[in-house]
């Protein structure tokens, strides 16, 4: 047999087949890679370098300033995209590729789709130890890359050439995966990058990658309606699968049908739009209360493509009901069986629509749906007070948000969102008006990803308003992709909520009954204080910037640099000990079981009260 080839070297090759690899968006076919973050070293600059100039006009390659925060405007581009679409991110070796591993694992836990191509150490070995490899003493195999090992979904090294065939075959196959989608890592051996090999032209041929839509098994699909029909108190837990499935107006028909109460988690909010009668809003630690007094009682769970994680399960404390059955509607197995759940292996889409076609005109108890509403109701009561307006000279977070919500407009919005005290009022406070429009990294909770996942998602999704919102501790970890964002221009808007330190860790440390101490700037030790001018210090980044005094004066501020077509950030000092008392549940931290301070001992004596209400099993 003979084949046509091409003689290209390997990193060519890898450029070359990013570029085929199509993906079909609104009836449009599009290039499933958006572009390409890189950041060279002398690890990439000549192999991979040299392969994405050439291919320059249809893979752009974005210049990033820091690999985790390119990583993870990558990841957030991949989540704003419904996974439909992702990025490649490539790094010099050594500090340069691991500064991405905190990404990978961020993707990891959040199943969210991208390409690493860190470059690795000689595969000739000739010029060992190279500059940045760590050395291994004892095993000649192993390279700093071997951190991704643990967080990539599929890592491969990269050798010879012609192995760059298979992997890159194995990456697609699992970047595009609905149920083991995540993170892949080929490491590129520096001297392979550059090397030459005749490949099969053939590789090269465009392929076209659609979502695979699972039918559910027809055994679990009776098991699952037959336990929703015997529920008298059913809720359905929505989680991120929903909206990666795009599965919102199957889940608002079956909500609607069969009269069962929606609850959102972090990754599934804005799976309903707020305003649904039946959204009871955010469940579990940092959910409403409208939601946390269904799942008490709740007998049936259907857990739609969630991954049941201790905020969602208030750390496995909040269903209260003895009868609890779990369904687990989820693409991946390992997700369903969770909690001794009774799976039910699909897309979410499909198996929603199937066992609505199986229950008929099953609905729940009426009582028990007007309940739900009434809850809500209750709920939104308490929302509008924590949100209202003031002119506090140190607002809350919940009183931010509602100045955000105000000056939205009509305008389609997402909001993006991380790490601190913030996901939590959000979750609870946060109005979505439409799939996607909020956007909350809470699988890792990684703070820094606010800033570079504004890019992301700016960068996916251009046509909306993006606003990031995010703490002074955050934003000091890294914020300077704000810098390419400039380059880029892609405009977001970021409110910088300066409460001096990290307050949600304070709070949390004195509810342990910990002294305050190394969280608030104010109790840390120092000489001096650091007085952080975060306007003049986003603005040196070539920001427009402002800093304002009250809440109205935000409403000002927001109102007045909407039309700004440069990264705006908009800077507002807040109380760090407020939050919103309304809703919330219990989290399981533990507390320590000695100690010469009283308020441990009484926070002890709570704790060890709280886990009598845990479930096991
Ligand atoms: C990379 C990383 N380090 C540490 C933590 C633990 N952590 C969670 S929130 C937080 C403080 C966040 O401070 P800030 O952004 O100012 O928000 P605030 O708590 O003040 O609302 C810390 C240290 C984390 N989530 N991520
Ligand atoms: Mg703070």
């Amino acid at each position: 047999m003979s084949q046509k080839t091409v003689r290209l070297t390997m990193a060519q090759a890898v450029a070359r087949f990013l570029t085929r690899q199509m993906t079909v968006i609104e009836g449009e076919r599009v290039p499933i890679f958006g572009g390409v973050f890189a950041i060279f070293g002398h690890g990439n600059v000549a192999g991979v370098g040299e392969a994405l100039y050439s291919v320059r006009e249809t893979l752009p390659t974005y210049r990033a300033q820091n690999e985790q925060g390119m990583a993870n405007a990558a990841i957030a581009f991949a989540k704003a995209s419904f996974r439909r679409r992702f990025m490649a991110c490539t790094t010099s070796i050594g500090p340069g590729a691991l500064n991405m591993v905190t990404s990978a694992a961020l993707a990891h836990v959040n199943r969210l789709p991208v390409l690493f191509l860190p470059g690795d150490v000689f595969a000739n070995r000739r010029p060992d130890p190279v500059l940045q490899q760590v050395e291994s003493f004892g095993d000649g195999s192993i390279s700093a890359n071997d951190c991704f090992r643990p967080v990539s979904r599929y890592f491969d090294r990269i050798t010879r050439p012609e192995q760059i065939i298979p992997a890159l075959r194995r990456a697609m196959q699992v970047l595009t995966d609905p149920a083991d989608c995540g993170p892949v890592t080929l490491s590129l051996c520096q001297d392979v990058q550059a090397e030459a090999y005749d490949y099969p032209q053939s590789f090269f041929d465009e392929k076209v990658w659609v979502p695979r839509r699972i039918e559910p098994d027809p055994d679990e699909l009776a098991a699952a309606i037959a336990t929703l029909q015997g529920a008298k108190k059913p809720i359905i837990i929505a989680g991120g699968g929903v909206l990666y499935s795009e599965a919102s107006a199957e889940l608002a028909a079956f909500a609607e049908k069969h009269g069962i109460p929606v609850v959102e988690t972090q990754a599934g909010k804005s799976s309903l739009p707020h305003s649904h009668p039946l959204n009871m809003g955010s469940v579990g630690v940092t959910g409403t209360s409208a939601s946390n007094r269904l799942a008490e009682e709740t007998d049936v769970v259907l857990a739609v493509g969630s991954r049941l994680q201790d905020f969602t399960t208030g750390s496995w404390a909040l269903f209260k009901n003895d009868e609890l059955k779990i369904v687990g509607l989820n693409i991946q197995p390992f997700d369903a069986a969770k909690h001794d759940g009774l799976p039910l292996i699909s897309d979410a889409r499909v198996g929603l629509a199937r066992i609505s076609a199986g229950l008929g005109e099953h609905k729940a108890d009426s009582a028990w749906t007007e309940r739900a509403k009434a809850a809500k109701a209750e709920w939104m009561e308490a929302a509008d007070k924590a949100t209202a307006t003031t002119n506090a000279a140190l607002p809350s977070d919940a009183q931010v948000i509602g100045a955000v919500q105000r000056t939205r407009g009509g305008r389609k919005t997402t909001l993006v969102c991380a790490a601190g005290g913030l996901p939590g009022e959000l979750h609870k406070l946060w109005q979505a008006e439409e799939p996607g429009g909020y956007h909350l990294e809470y699988g890792f909770s990684t703070m820094g990803y606010e800033v570079a996942g504004g890019l992301g998602v700016k960068l996916a999704r251009p046509e909306r308003d993006v606003i990031v919102m995010v703490g002074d501790g955050s934003y000091m970890m890294l914020n300077s992709e704000i810098a390419s964002s400039i380059m880029l221009g892609a405009k977001f808007t970021i409110v910088l909520l300066d409460n001096a330190g990290y307050g949600c860790i304070n709070r949390l440390q004195v509810e342990t009954g910990g002294a305050n101490f190394n969280n608030l700037l104010r109790d840390t030790h120092h000489v001096e204080l650091p007085q952080i001018d975060f306007a003049a210090h986003a603005a040196a980044m070539g920001a427009v910037t402002r800093k304002v005094g009250s809440i109205p004066e935000l409403e000002a501020a927001l109102a007045e640099t909407a039309s700004e077509p440069r990264t705006t950030v908009i800077v507002i000092d807040t109380d760090p000990l407020i939050t919103t008392e309304a809703g919330g549940h219990w989290w399981d931290v533990a507390v320590p079981e000695v100690s010469e301070r009283e308020q441990v001992k009484t926070a002890r004596k709570g704790y060890e009260k709280a886990l009598m209400s845990q479930r096991f099993g």
